[in-house]
């Protein structure tokens, strides 16, 4: 078999594919070129997070890219089934992988008017569409519960995709899991809940 039977034909070498913008190559397309502007990426960027930012009750208001979170401490989930409060099987994961939230709380630091109020901090996780959960202090720090609360990039040994939101968060204790995974995961705020006056 000679080399050049073996090439893929003219127009789509290797590195032709479909860039983020969704522009098909030229030689592929059937009609005449868009103009960009009417080029809809797959999934709207708006939908896709790649960065979290930590803000609210902190010292520092920090951002963590994927590089940024692939160089702190990797947690790995096992297997685990994601289910909707109906019951319904959203997927059945072999494996999870990212960071502890709390280990990103602890980078940015809680910032308290008194040194008790972390009794009373909670922290919303929200997602490009604007998807939220909360998860409380005592949750992440004092019940099994924080050590399953994850800050995931990748499943079953894959990079989460565009489709999946790229960042996103995990709470493998939850009995239903699909409910606190937020797709595209774009803020962690710390909060301080009211004390009722005595
Ligand atoms: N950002 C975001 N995350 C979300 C939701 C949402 O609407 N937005 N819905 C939740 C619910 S109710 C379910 S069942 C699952 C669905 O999982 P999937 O979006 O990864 O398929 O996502 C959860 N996470
Ligand atoms: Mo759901």
């Amino acid at each position: 078999m000679s080399l050049d039977s073996m090439r893929a034909p003219a127009g789509a070498s290797p590195d032709t594919r479909l860039t983020a913008s969704g522009a098909p190559p030229a030689s592929v397309s059937p009609r005449p070129p868009l103009p960009l502007a009417h080029v809809e990426p797959a999934v709207p960027d708006a939908l896709v997070s790649r960065e979290v930012v930590v803000s609210g009750c902190v010292k520092r208001r920090y951002s963590f890219d994927l590089c940024a979170l692939m160089r702190l401490p990797t947690q790995l989930t096992g297997p685990l089934d994601v289910v909707c409060l109906s019951g319904r099987m959203v997927r059945s994961a072999s494996e999870y992988k990212g960071v502890r939230l709390s280990a990103l709380l602890d980078i940015a630091q809680l910032r308290l008017p008194h040194a008790r109020d972390f009794t009373r901090a909670f922290v919303l996780a929200q997602g490009a569409d604007g998807y939220t959960v909360m998860f409380s202090w005592h949750e992440l720090y004092n019940t099994p519960v924080g050590i399953g609360a994850l800050v995931v990039y990748e499943r079953d040994g894959q990079p989460l995709d565009d489709d999946e939101g790229g960042i996103g968060l995990i709470s493998t204790g939850d009995f239903r899991v699909a409910l606190r995974q937020v797709r595209a995961l774009k803020r962690l705020s710390v909060h301080l809940a009211d004390s009722p006056p005595r």
